[in-house]
């Protein structure tokens, strides 16, 4: 028993453990990083992201103009996980976009994510030129899954209208892009949608957003006031439908396309999990908002233990290795 105690200790003190990672021509020191929506909607919010032990932010979804969002209550917390109708509140896409810029031109400065989407195709394509033309350098994340505007289904369940969108996007945009999908929950739509985004030089997909229209009860009534109680569910209740998401993507796109991977990661074993399944850089979005971002110290510290003790140094090491059983 001593003998395995002392090798473990060896074993680890030896061992580099990192968990950088790199999405198209980037580097981060550290693969986990908030989700969209979460500790992003003002520049101080990503100020302490950007404090934090993360590797990098996602903005706040911005439009062409600022939004007010749905009513409130809009946002909440339960046991295994939440409930949102935000409804795209934000500032306005220039306000995200002339921070990113400004950071970009700071020394020791990480890398970003701008997320985007415009209320109609015309609408995003005004705001991508915008982008196109200005001195941003990083990513962008085109979200084609926000379930929370009233009558606007999501984007990237219609593959015809993606399709046509992303024809439009690449006609003219030149800059890295990735796009953020919902969950697809059928094998024939994974198929249906990897065969569409293949088509295009995407750097990324991220999956998933939030699990659409769920409902969630409290005694009697719901417990937020947009669409009737019908929001979006993050946190525990999505990991399985993430894993597949990652994995089904992973599977099937070139390999030029990486995947991130979201949904219901609160510790280093989640993040791990979504790893395995194919992620380069995983993000933290419902247990961001209960702990706030010394998570990121705590996801990051129990990741690089499950790593050591596996004796992995590097994600390269065992990314995209989930094992199946096959006897
Ligand atoms: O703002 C929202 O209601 C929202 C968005 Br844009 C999204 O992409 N995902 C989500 O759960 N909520």
């Amino acid at each position: 028993m001593k003998i395995v105690t002392f090798y473990f200790v060896i074993l680890k003190e030896d061992l580099m453990v990192s968990t950088a990672t790199k999405v198209g021509n980037f580097t981060f020191d550290n693969c986990l990083m908030n989700a969209a929506g979460v500790y992003c909607m003002t520049k101080e919010e990503l100020a302490e992201v950007e404090a934090s032990a993360a590797g990098s932010f996602v903005t706040k979804t911005g439009t062409l103009e600022a939004r007010p969002g749905n009513p409130e209550p809009r946002y909440v917390n339960v046991p295994l996980g939440s409930i949102n109708s935000m409804g795209l509140p934000n500032n306005g896409f220039e306000y995200y976009l002339d921070y990113v810029i400004e950071l970009q031109n700071q020394p020791n400065t990480k890398n970003h994510f701008l997320s985007v989407v415009g209320l109609s195709p015309e609408e995003t394509h005004t705001i991508l030129k915008k982008v196109q033309k200005s001195d941003y350098e990083g990513l962008v994340e085109l979200n084609l899954s926000c379930p929370n505007v009233p009558g606007k289904p999501q984007i990237a369940y219609d593959f015809e209208t993606t399709t046509d969108i992303l024809t439009e996007v690449f006609s003219y945009f030149t800059k890295p892009l990735g796009v953020k999908l919902p969950p697809y929950f059928d094998i024939v739509h994974f198929d249906q949608a990897a065969a569409v985004f293949n088509q295009f030089p995407l750097v990324f997909v991220n999956c998933v957003n939030s699990i659409g229209n769920g409902l969630y009860i409290e005694d009697e009534s719901v417990v937020i006031k947009p669409k009737n109680g019908f929001g979006g569910i993050g946190g525990d209740y999505i990991k399985p439908t993430a894993l597949a998401n990652v994995h089904a993507f992973y599977q099937r796109l070139k390999p030029e396309i990486q995947i991130i991977g979201t949904g219901g990661v609160k510790s280093g074993r989640d993040a791990f999990e979504h790893i395995l399944c194919g992620a380069s850089m995983v993000q933290v979005g419902t247990a961001l908002q209960k702990e706030g971002v010394t998570i990121f110290d705590r996801i990051t510290k129990e990741l690089k233990e499950i790593m050591a003790k596996k004796g992995y140094e590097t994600l390269e090491d065992f990314r995209g290795k989930l094992h199946y059983i096959d006897r």
